[in-house]
């Protein structure tokens, strides 16, 4: 599959939004957080919702710029509703992966030697985001993601 970065959306012509300012600024706090990591300027966010049957299998994230890569700038990644069962490893062998889980309001940042894991998802666990959330926003069953970048 050809994956590339641009303004608008190659099979409908739709544009790109503007990344809101409150992300922005959730994800640059927990980029200095991380204080030993190069802090970002996000200019990509890209979100996934998961129904509970989504996964996503290994991968690498490699679409931004070799400059960016090249230094290794973190991607950070924010997880909303309900709890994931997140891979990672130096292969693309899911059975060698580590598998942590990702809850709602964790972040995740890769970042200089880690930048180029690769990392999915191989579930999304029923009924388990916090009950606040579901009773304050309606959100619906399922999973989101946030993954910021600076191309
Ligand atoms: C996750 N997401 O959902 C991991 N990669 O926890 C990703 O690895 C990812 O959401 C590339 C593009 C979008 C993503
Ligand atoms: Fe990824």
């Amino acid at each position: 599959m050809l994956r590339s970065y641009g303004p608008t959306r190659p099979f409908d012509g739709a544009q790109a939004l503007t990344i809101p300012d409150a992300f922005k600024m959730i994800a640059q706090t927990a980029n200095s957080t991380a204080s030993e990591f190069p802090q970002i300027n996000p200019d990509v966010c890209i979100v996934n919702y998961y129904t509970n049957s989504g996964k996503l299998g290994l991968h690498q994230d490699k679409d931004e710029s070799e400059s960016s890569l090249t230094k290794g700038l973190p991607f950070i990644s924010i997880s909303i509703g309900d709890t994931a069962e997140f891979l990672f490893g130096d292969t693309r062998d899911k059975d060698q992966a580590t598998k942590i889980n990702l809850e709602s309001g964790d972040v995740l940042i890769l970042s200089g030697e880690s930048r180029l894991l690769f990392h999915g998802v191989s579930h999304v666990k029923t009924n388990t985001a916090p009950s606040w959330l579901k009773e304050e926003t309606g959100i619906r069953p399922g999973r989101i993601n946030l993954t910021f970048r600076q191309y």
